[in-house]
């Protein structure tokens, strides 16, 4: 049986990815925060099917101790200081877990099996930032525009190096913008589609966005976890970019999600700005060509599906009735 370590297994990826490594047969470790409140709820229904240990990282001794325990074949990372406008406010505090934390963790790959262990590094489109060519390919130069960014792009080079300087199979996913119904409330979409929700339900009058033209290119996190995993599959290691190819404003988004409730969002977005960025990112758009070629992966949900799917589940939540079945439905 194969074993599979996560960092940042309590995220929206973590937990999407949790279940895809479960249906393989794999043995899933998952790293975790001590935090005095616990956020499991993305991974509540695996309870007792992973193996769940404490560490951070920020603390090298705790993540060797945590690859000792797991002994994986492939360790995931996918933990980091993940909101952009933090990375604003708490830029060293970002460098450390999303930049330096990748050090830690390839650190403890090659300590304890750097022949036999594959690594994910869990890269960014925002490392594109003020970008360089459209659409943007593995080859397109970065030029990212947030602290966040900039410390994704050491994230992402330190594993290119790994890989070149120890012959170690190290793998960077530079993945768009993935979403779904357990995406954080702070992300844009997640923000709109469960304001759309209170709007519909009479919980809210209106719904506060900062930049209604900035674009991304936004896909399922469901279709985008099976990318990582194949990734880990080829005989070498190399790195992708994983997007749908297609881009949409924030606008069009916001013009969906009401629709799907039957609402003229017109009459209920404000724009608010101190949500709009120092500098912003404004237009994504990946070329999947690569990922679709070598790994044989194409994105499964459309945009307009993920929209219907995320204001449906937040509609069924916020009535306190179970998530809708969208495999049964398609979607
Ligand atoms: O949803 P967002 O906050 O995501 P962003 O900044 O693109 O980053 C996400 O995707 C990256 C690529 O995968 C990840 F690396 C990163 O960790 C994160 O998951 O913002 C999307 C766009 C921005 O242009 C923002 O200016 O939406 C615009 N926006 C407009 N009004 C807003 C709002 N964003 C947020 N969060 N809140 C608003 O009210």
């Amino acid at each position: 049986m194969k074993r599979a370590l996560i960092t940042g297994v309590t995220g929206q990826d973590g937990s999407y990815l949790c279940e895809l490594l479960l249906d393989k047969g794999y043995e899933v470790h998952g790293v975790v925060r001590r935090a005095s409140t616990e956020t499991f709820e993305r991974i509540g229904h695996l309870a007792g099917k992973i193996h769940l240990h404490q560490a951070d990282l920020l603390d090298q001794l705790s993540i060797i101790d945590v690859v000792k325990e797991a002994q994986p074949d492939e360790v995931y990372n996918l933990a980091a200081m993940s909101f952009v406008p933090t990375s604003w406010k708490q830029p060293a505090l970002t460098a450390e877990y999303t930049a330096i934390g990748v050090t830690k963790v390839l650190e403890a790959v090659k300590l304890l099996g750097r022949d036999k262990i594959k690594f994910y590094q869990a890269s960014s489109s925002e490392m594109f930032g003020k970008v360089q060519a459209v659409p943007q390919t593995e080859s397109t130069p970065f030029y990212p525009r947030s602290p966040y960014g900039v410390a994704k792009l050491y994230g992402h080079w330190i594993t290119v190096n790994y890989r070149e300087s120890y012959g170690m199979y190290c793998c960077s996913g530079i993945l768009f913008n993935h979403e779904s119904e357990r995406r954080g409330r702070e992300f844009v979409t997640r923000k709109v589609t469960d304001g759309v929700a209170r709007i519909k339900l009479g919980l809210a009058k209106a719904l506060k966005l900062g930049n209604l033209d900035a674009k991304r290119d936004w896909g399922f996190a469901g279709d985008y976890v099976r990318a990582m995993y194949l990734m880990l599959q080829q005989p070498t290691p190399d790195d992708y970019v994983v997007a749908t190819g297609q881009t949409h404003t924030v606008k069009r988004l916001v013009e969906l999600a009401f629709a799907a409730a039957g609402l003229d969002w017109q009459k209920y977005v404000e724009i608010d700005p101190s949500l709009v960025r120092p500098a912003e990112v404004d237009l994504l758009i990946g070329d999947p060509a690569k990922a679709k070629a070598k790994l044989g992966w194409v994105p499964e949900v459309t945009f307009e599906q993920l929209v219907e799917r995320m204001v449906r589940a937040d509609l069924a939540r916020l009535q306190g009735q179970p998530l809708p079945d969208f495999k049964a439905r398609g979607i």
